[in-house]
């Protein structure tokens, strides 16, 4: 009880619900106070037992979500397990995935970044040389856009969101490399082609190209995972997942975008008018409570911090407000610093639920002053046939008994 004393006596009248007490300690347990837990009458595991750290045996089910509806895992994604995560960084091995032809894996010293097209001197890079460039490190989040489609509504924030994931990255500014290379006056796009099976390639508007886009080598401190585009990736900030070309080999300088499939039969939205947006490049400000969350299941009446995430691909997130009376009235979150321009942002909300049933969602605001919709808002423009590029509100719904379930669902 001693933690749970000081909270008791400050700001928390009642015990935080799921707080063990002494008088409900489980009897058949010989680990429990007032005993020395087993734990502590003998030497632990030997030091470098492990020389590449794992979690706990008792986190063993928190891993990537693996639909079970993908029968085939070529063209196939996994989703960050939103609602077990604390703080803004995921962790390397519960980073999302998107493949559209399976995980390559390639030997650094055989793979070559080839940069050509419209520029002065073509050039092609090693990895050694790649990283002598002048390297910087930039906290960013990375969603594919297909994050999630309306119809695809999951029951977990996983499932229902988790294909948004942030992280550390380092590398060098594609500005960098193309000013080695020196753009030609026409030159007005970039396509960046991977070298996976499934040769994934986007056009990329060059102005972002010479702003914040980093050709990355490192995540999270270490090498990328195979999973993330090792040994090289394309990291443009902000825009949808997918321009982000993992396994990069190839930029070509051009005048025109290229139209590839993944900019006109795929990523783009078909609208009421029967027009498509295409090249919408960035992702709209977007949160999600990710606890309480579904399938999660609250002990009990009392004390209970609502937790979650925001993130826009225009900047920062100002402001995240929290509803849990289904949308009526909205409560001002507290946000965590830090908060990064185009990184997740952790906001926090002290909330004392009576035990009744209720219905709570959250709502970003980024600097550009823009807030996120209500999936029927978003619908009543974007029309029937909208597809990718749902940022919509995701409520939550709390039933008598504390079970919480996907509201939409
Ligand atoms: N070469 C290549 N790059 C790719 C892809 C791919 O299949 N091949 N998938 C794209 C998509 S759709 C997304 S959302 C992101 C996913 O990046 P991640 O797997 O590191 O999360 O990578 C993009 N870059
Ligand atoms: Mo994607």
């Amino acid at each position: 009880m001693v933690g749970l004393a000081g909270a008791a006596g400050t700001a928390l009248a009642q015990q935080p619900p799921g707080a063990a007490s002494a008088s409900a300690a489980t009897p058949a347990s010989g680990n429990l106070p007032p005993a020395v837990p087993e734990w502590t009458g003998k030497p632990g595991a030997p030091t470098g037992g492990k020389l590449y750290g794992v979690p706990s045996l008792y986190e063993k089910d928190v891993v990537r979500h693996l639909r079970s509806t993908d029968k085939q895992y070529f063209s196939s994604s996994t989703r960050t397990p939103l609602q077990e995560l604390d703080g803004i960084i995921t962790p390397n091995g519960l980073f999302y995935e998107r493949h559209h032809g399976g995980v390559p894996e390639i030997d650094p010293a055989q793979h070559r970044l080839m940069v050509h097209g419209l520029v002065e001197r073509p050039l092609v890079f090693t990895m050694e040389a790649l990283r002598r460039f002048p390297s910087e490190s930039h906290i960013y989040f990375l969603e594919c856009s297909g994050n999630p489609s309306y119809t695809a509504y999951g029951k977990t924030a996983a499932e229902a969101n988790g294909l948004v994931s942030c992280a550390e990255w380092t590398g060098v500014p594609l500005k960098t490399v193309l000013e080695e290379a020196g753009l030609k006056k026409d030159a007005k796009w970039i396509i960046a082609e991977g070298a996976d099976a499934a040769a994934m390639n986007r056009s990329i508007p060059i102005e972002k190209c010479l702003d914040d886009a980093m050709l990355v080598y490192s995540q999270n401190g270490e090498r990328l995972r195979p999973e993330q585009g090792y040994p090289v990736r394309l990291l443009l900030p902000g825009y949808e997942g997918n321009m982000s070309i993992k396994w990069l080999r190839r930029l070509h300088v051009v005048a025109e975008p290229a139209y590839t499939r993944e900019e006109t039969s795929k990523y783009t939205d078909l609208m009421p008018d029967g027009k498509a947006r295409k090249f919408s490049f960035y992702m709209e400000a977007k949160s999600i409570i990710t606890a309480p969350s579904g399938m999660q299941r609250l002990p009990g009446p009392g004390f209970c911090e609502i937790r979650g995430i925001a993130w826009s691909g225009h900047g920062k997130i100002t402001r995240v407000d929290v509803s849990v009376d289904n949308g009526q009235t909205w409560q001002e979150a507290r946000l965590q610093d830090p908060v990064l321009t185009r990184a997740i942002t952790r906001f926090r909300l002290p909330w004392r639920w009576d035990g009744s049933p209720a219905v709570i969602m959250s709502r970003a605001t980024d600097e550009t002053g823009y807030v996120q919709p209500a999936l029927e808002d978003l619908l009543a423009v974007r029309g029937p046939n909208y597809f990718y590029h749902n940022n919509a509100m995701t409520p939550w719904r709390i039933a008598e008994s504390g079970e919480v379930t996907n509201a939409r669902l």
